[in-house]
């Protein structure tokens, strides 16, 4: 039987050449998500077609919604990256007839003639992400383009992939240093400053306390010296246990193996720098709107460092002052579930981290569904999240309730979120809070 890792290197083998031939005399239109991973698979990608000398533009897009795909041009070739495996529907409706798409989402409709897809459902399953993907279909274009090894562990990070990054083979390639450490970032900043805005785990009392941190940092025994802390990297065995005792100890739901993980070091800017915030950077920025800071910051274009700097520090006010806000507002609240409609009050573009940060936090108890509402234009964003492991399927109740008032839904039975019409608002609390209740008597 042929190992799984060569049945996708083949399909890249195949697919860069098809690629290249797709791509002769045509203009290309590249349209990437606007996460971490897509940001860094569009900054891989941008650089690879540069060096090709192909003339194409670029769109970083939310959502890729079906009017969008109506409108786009029939004369060039649509690449589209981490999204589109969930619209082909659409892409065939539009009568689209140059599509490439290298993505790694689920496929559930059939693929249209003339679209070609670099998708590892198809071929190994293998857990890669976009910009894994992207990284080795544009050094398969050209060995040189190892050197964006680094952008394609941002982007696995920012898709919670840490665990298959070794998959791509970067650690040797790519200057990339792997050590092991406490999961919270930057593990290469000041040890206050990082407890201070750590919202991953939540630590009560710590997180967005200044003196709380000051208090946690007295109790493991770790003192400044001249006036500054050193930093989570450069703990010792003994300080790195004391400090996840106490986290524990604040926090019981976060597990020691969640604490202690790989740490991945690599040189942005010149400097040597904790993966995980650069991921959290790029993430900030495109989450503020500002994708083409993201994408600058990502090519290490001067001066992008300092405003996705600035941007990461209001990113990361806003998610603790969204906590803040969440912690006092109005709750529907009943045996099983909690429902949170914080219209106005949140943008749609943190609600979702906002709720998983809750269903990881002391505040709820396990077997809780907690669910997160948030206006966006005309329409709300919603966010369902499970407290613990439990046997409650998110995605389900969701579809259930969509079924009926009309919307789209995403992601799965741990973590799902939808989009419905503002003027739906009552009416879905309602059917929510009936399924919820149905739910519960069935288990
Ligand atoms: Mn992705």
């Amino acid at each position: 039987m042929e190992k799984k890792e060569d049945s996708l290197e083949k399909e890249i083998k195949a697919k860069t050449k098809e690629f290249l031939k797709k791509s002769e005399n045509k203009e290309i239109l590249l349209i990437s998500h606007f996460d971490t991973d897509g940001i860094t698979s569009a900054a891989i990608m941008i650089q690879a077609l540069e060096k090709l000398d192909k003339r194409f533009s670029v769109k970083i897009v939310k959502y890729l919604e079906e009017e969008m795909i109506y409108d786009l041009p029939k004369n060039k070739l649509i690449l589209f990256l981490d999204l589109a495996s969930g619209s082909l529907d659409y892409i065939k409706k539009a009568g689209l007839k140059n599509v490439f798409i290298i993505d790694h989402h689920e496929i559930v409709q059939k693929i249209p003639d003339n679209v070609a897809i670099l998708n590892p459902i198809l071929t190994s399953k293998e857990k890669i992400s976009s910009a894994g993907l992207v990284y080795l279909f544009c050094k398969e274009i050209n060995p040189e383009n190892k050197r964006f090894a680094k952008l394609a562990v941002l982007g696995m990070i920012g898709d919670i992939m840490e665990e298959s990054i070794e998959n791509l083979g970067v650690i040797e390639e790519g200057d990339i240093k792997k050590k092991k450490g406490i999961m919270i970032y930057s593990s290469t900043r000041p040890i206050n400053r990082a407890l201070e805005y750590c919202s991953q785990p939540y630590i009560p009392g710590v997180t967005g306390n200044f003196k709380g941190v000051l208090e946690i940092l007295r109790e493991i025994g770790i003192e400044p010296s001249n006036g500054k802390y050193k930093s989570l990297i450069e703990l010792n065995d003994e300080e790195t246990k004391k400090l996840v005792t106490a986290i524990m100890l604040r926090n019981p739901q976060a597990k020691n193996k969640d604490l202690i993980g790989n740490i991945f070091l690599l040189k942005f800017f010149n400097k040597l720098e904790d993966a995980r915030e650069l991921s959290a950077m790029i993430n900030a920025c495109s989450r503020f709107g500002e994708s083409g800071t993201a994408l600058r910051f990502c090519m290490e274009v001067l001066g992008s460092r300092k405003e996705a700097e600035e941007i990461h520090v209001k990113h990361k006010q806003h998610l603790i002052s969204g906590l803040k806000f969440v912690s006092k507002a109005e709750k529907i609240q009943g045996k099983g579930f909690v429902i949170i409609n914080t219209r106005d009050n949140i943008k749609d573009t943190i609600i979702g981290t906002i709720t998983s940060i809750l269903s990881k936090s002391p505040l709820y108890e396990e077997g809780t569904i907690i669910t997160t509402m948030a206006y966006y234009e005309d329409k709300i964003k919603v966010s369902s999240r499970n407290v613990g492991m439990n046997k409650r399927n998110v995605r389900e109740i969701l579809d259930l309730v969509i079924k009926e008032i009309g919307g789209e839904v995403g992601g799965h039975e741990s973590a799902a979120g939808c989009m419905i019409a503002r003027d739906k608002e009552k009416r879905f609390i309602d059917l929510l809070k009936k399924n919820f209740e149905i739910e519960l008597v069935k288990i």
